[in-house]
C-alpha cells in the first residue's frame, strides 16, 4: 500500500520547506517509503472530506491503508516506530530519541512559531516593536541551551534519530532571523540535516510542487 500524504498546493514559503509536510516527507525518504502526494489548496482544507481526516483543517496527514493520522509529530512517530533508520533499536537510546522529538516540537517549536507569527502578521500592530525583542529572546535562550547541549556533538544524541530530524525542521524555521548564527554550532548541525541525500530528495519534491514540476515520487 502507497502512503498518501497531503501538502500545499501552494505554499506561503514559496518552496523553502518550512510547512510541516516537509518533515513528514523526509521522514518517508529516511526510511524509504515511497509516497504520494494529494495537494491541496486553502479552501480544500477546510471541506469536511478534509477535516474528517484533520480536523484542524491543515496539512499534513497521512495515509496508510485504512489509517489515517494527523499531526506531523506522531507522523514522524509512526514511521520512526515501523521502519527501520529513525530510532535505535536499544531501549534507552530509543527513549532518548523520543524524547528528543518531543523536545523539539514541545520545548523548541513553540517559542519559534510564536515569533514567526509576530513577525508575520503583527507587524502592524501598536505593541509590535515592544512585544519583538521579547519573543526573540525567548527563542535565544532556548537556541543557547540547545547550542550547549549538542557542543561538539553531530547529533543530539548518538546517531542521527528521529528527533534530529524534527529539530532541524524546527530549526531552519529561524533561517533569514539571524538568530541561528548566535551559534554556529547549531548552523552546522542543521546544515548536516540539510546535507542527507533524503533530506535533498524530500526538499526537491516540496520544491517542485512550487515550481510546477512534479507533486510526488
Ligand atoms: N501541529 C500540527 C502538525 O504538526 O501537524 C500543525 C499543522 C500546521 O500548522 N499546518 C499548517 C497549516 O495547515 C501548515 S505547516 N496551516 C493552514 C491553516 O492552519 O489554515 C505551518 C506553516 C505554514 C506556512 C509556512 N510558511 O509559509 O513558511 C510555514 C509553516
Amino acid at each position: 500500500m502507497t502512503v498518501t500524504i497531503t501538502a500545499f498546493a501552494r505554499s506561503p514559503d514559496r518552496g523553502c520547506g518550512h510547512a510541516r509536510d516537509m518533515r513528514v516527507r523526509w521522514a518517508l525518504e529516511e526510511v524509504g517509503r515511497p509516497y504520494e502526494v494529494r495537494l491541496l489548496s486553502f479552501d480544500a482544507m477546510k471541506e469536511p472530506t478534509h477535516r474528517r481526516l484533520q480536523p484542524f483543517a491543515q496539512i499534513p496527514t497521512y495515509e496508510d491503508g485504512d489509517l489515517a493520522l494527523f499531526e506531523s509529530g506522531a507522523i514522524i512517530m509512526h514511521i520512526a516506530e515501523h521502519n527501520a533508520g529513525l530510532l535505535p533499536d536499544a531501549p534507552q537510546a530509543r527513549a532518548r530519541a523520543i524524547m528528543w522529538t518531543f523536545a523539539a516540537l514541545n520545548t523548541i517549536e513553540p517559542p519559534i512559531v510564536d515569533l514567526e507569527i509576530t513577525m508575520i502578521i503583527e507587524r502592524d500592530k501598536p505593541w509590535y516593536a515592544e512585544r519583538l525583542p521579547m519573543l526573540q529572546d525567548r527563542v535565544r535562550t532556548r537556541l543557547g541551551e540547545l547550542a550547549t547541549h549538542l557542543g561538539d556533538g553531530d547529533w543530539l544524541d548518538g546517531a542521527f534519530s528521529a528527533g534530529d530530524l524534527l529539530m532541524v525542521t524546527v530549526l531552519r524555521r529561524l533561517i533569514g532571523t539571524g538568530l541561528l548564527e548566535d551559534h554556529p554550532n547549531l548552523g552546522a548541525y542543521v546544515a548536516r540535516g540539510e546535507a542527507r541525500p533524503a533530506y535533498a530528495r524530500a526538499f526537491a519534491a516540496q520544491l517542485a510542487v512550487f515550481t510546477g514540476s512534479t507533486a510526488s515520487r
